[in-house]
């Protein structure tokens, strides 16, 4: 069967914004064709982009191929999963518990990591005025975040069933600027070495390497 490319929306000079980004991921695991639409930031709260994400942010995407538009990047790698992923190479079976827990840890990961993560990196870096106590209570959370998933990862290698699933790829982007912005306060290796080795495994996947590669390459380009 041959695809039309889908396209996803992104960011126009912010290769790294995480949640595109996660996308990408996916897309690329699942070897479909795709298109990016790089959008000014300026024109996300408008139309004609707000007929498309009411929410004005990207990621958003739509596949030619059955006529679906959607938006938040959860939702999205959902909808790739559950259509371009039949042989459950990266997911697991409707109905299943694995089917289940990935679902749970998707959620941990759009409501759990992104926002504490996303308000770290705003009161680090972009927020006008300087607030120690802000920056301090999201790195804190960041840490929370980050032993959460120590715990879990104790035993396993991955977050669920046994595998690598889009789940774990999830995560990578935010821990990837959480290394960049906060090393000096965060030492992942040494205070959570079992998310640590969980992030160098996912990466050396040829899809995700490829990604961020990718992702890195169009960062310094921008000069961003
Ligand atoms: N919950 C949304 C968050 C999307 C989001 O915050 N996207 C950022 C880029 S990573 C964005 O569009 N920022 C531009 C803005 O806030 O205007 C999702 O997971 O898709």
């Amino acid at each position: 069967m041959s695809l039309k490319p889908l396209t996803l929306w992104t960011l126009l000079g912010h290769a790294g914004s995480p949640n595109p980004w996660k996308v990408l991921m996916i897309l690329e695991e699942l070897k479909i064709p795709y298109e990016t639409k790089p959008t000014e930031l300026g024109d996300l709260k408008k139309e004609p982009y707000e007929s498309i994400n009411p929410n004005g942010r990207v990621p958003a995407l739509e596949d030619p191929n059955t006529g679906i538009t959607i938006w938040e990047s959860g939702a999205i790698l959902e909808y790739l999963v559950d259509t371009y992923d039949k042989q459950l190479n990266i997911s697991f079976a409707a109905g299943s518990k694995e089917y289940y827990e990935s679902k749970q840890w998707l959620h941990y990961q759009t409501s759990g990591q992104g926002p504490y993560f996303g308000q770290a990196a705003w009161f680090t870096i972009y927020h006008p005025e300087k607030v120690p106590s802000a920056v301090e209570r999201y790195v804190n959370e960041i840490r929370r975040v980050s032993g959460v998933l120590n715990r879990s990862l104790q035993n396993k290698e991955y977050l669920v069933g046994g595998k690598f699933s889009y789940v774990d790829a999830a995560f990578v982007p935010w821990f990837e600027i959480a290394t960049l912005l906060w090393s000096n306060e965060i030492d992942l290796e040494k205070n959570f070495p079992h998310v640590h080795s969980w992030l160098n495994r996912i990466k050396a996947r040829p899809a995700i390497a490829k990604t961020i590669e990718e992702k890195e390459k169009a960062t310094a380009a921008q000069g961003k």
